[in-house]
């Protein structure tokens, strides 16, 4: 197995041990080593990836301008084949990439604490920062609407349309809240429709596990960068309220351990705004709590359309996963709602402290 893909970046597949590494839905990954070396290679699942060609232009252009510009930043860029290419197909057609293995890196799936929180949402409001002058135009689309809530509630009721009933019968409560929750959409209408949002270079799936951290919690640098392209902060921001605030994640059964812990959220706001206050407008300034509000919504109605689509998308480990996936996420909404005048709080003491430091200098 690997034995082209290796070949093909100069190394001999009986010098490696193979292990499949990391727990992502879409992409398959592996760590290539052996005691003096090791590389993470990683099949893209080129039926959610249509086009892997614009995964490898967008990271070729970014690693160009940040060498020039932030010659000390950690960008893990892919690493070229014997005959230059950082994309590889095998003989049976799927596309792979090579990375290098960082050295003293490890991931983490849970967080243990705020400092977590602060160093990887520093981590990726840093990251837009340094692109916020590159010309966003030069990027493809590696997947379009992503992030598209308009889209991702018009693809529910699709589903609506086709699921049988037995599924629609189990899918009453949360079809009801899905429904129920329409008043985020039309926020999130009225926030695209606003000239003074702007479209930045954004990475899209912030979840702790995309970034490497050190043995003393300090985040080194982001990873799983297929998603990065075009967007707007709240997909970055809101994706990290998504995943971080809660002590369970999106695969709790039991809804009872589902919690808001607003000192993670003090954590996210202090450490993505030390790198983003000076460079988010007002205007997206004010969205800030909606990132997570928009951001968990999409993604329950994305595991609801995918139970009543028969998992097509996320696949399913037991009977009704993403339905549980589903019910779990509007759980987090719900407390994410009810956690809003906290997380105002919040902002007002974290923005006044930011003040004082500013007028120390
Ligand atoms: C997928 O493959 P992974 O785990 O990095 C999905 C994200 C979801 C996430 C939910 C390309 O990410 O949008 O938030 O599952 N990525 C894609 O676990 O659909
Ligand atoms: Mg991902």
């Amino acid at each position: 197995m690997f034995n082209d893909i290796l070949i093909s970046f100069g190394l001999n597949v009986s010098e490696y041990t193979i292990q499949p590494f990391g727990s992502g839905l879409i992409n398959h990954t592996f760590k290539i080593s052996n005691v003096n070396q090791a590389y993470i290679l990683q099949q893209i699942n080129d039926s959610v990836f249509k086009h892997p060609g614009h995964i490898d232009s967008n990271l070729a252009l970014i690693k160009q301008y940040l060498d020039e510009t932030s010659p000390g930043y950690l960008f893990v860029a892919p690493l070229k084949s014997q005959t230059g290419k950082s994309i590889i197909q095998s003989a049976d057609g799927k596309f792979y990439r090579m990375f290098p293995f960082i050295e003293g890196s490890h991931t983490v799936n849970f967080l243990q604490d705020t400092r977590e929180a602060y160093s990887a949402a520093v981590q990726f409001g840093r990251f837009t920062r340094l692109l916020n002058n590159f010309d966003i135009n030069k990027l493809e689309y590696t997947l379009p609407d992503f992030h598209n809530l308009k889209l991702r509630f018009s693809q529910f009721e699709q589903a609506l349309q086709t699921a049988d009933d037995e599924k629609l019968k189990q899918a009453d409560d949360e079809i009801k809240k899905a429904r129920g929750y329409i008043a985020i959409l039309h926020t999130y209408n009225k926030f695209t429709a606003n000239s003074e949002i702007k479209l930045r270079v954004i990475h899209h799936d912030t979840k702790i596990n995309n970034v490497l951290f050190d043995d003393r919690q300090n985040a080194l640098c982001l990873v799983d960068l297929d998603t990065v392209m075009p967007g707007y902060y709240l997909s970055d921001v809101g994706d990290m309220m998504r995943t971080y605030l809660s002590p369970a994640n999106e695969e709790e059964k039991d809804l009872g351990k589902i919690v808001i812990r607003t000192d993670f959220f003090r954590a996210i706001y202090k450490g993505y705004m030390s790198e983003m206050g000076t460079i988010l407008t007002e205007a997206e300034k004010k969205y800030f709590i909606f990132s997570g509000e928009m951001m968990i919504y999409m993604q329950g109605l994305r595991f609801l359309t995918d139970f009543l689509n028969n998992d097509i998308y996320y696949g399913a480990q037991y009977e009704g996963h993403n339905l549980i996936r589903a019910k779990n996420q509007f759980k987090l909404l719900e407390g994410y709602i009810n956690a809003g005048p906290l997380f105002k709080d919040i902002i007002t003491g974290v923005d006044k402290e930011l003040l004082a430091t500013t007028n120390d200098i």
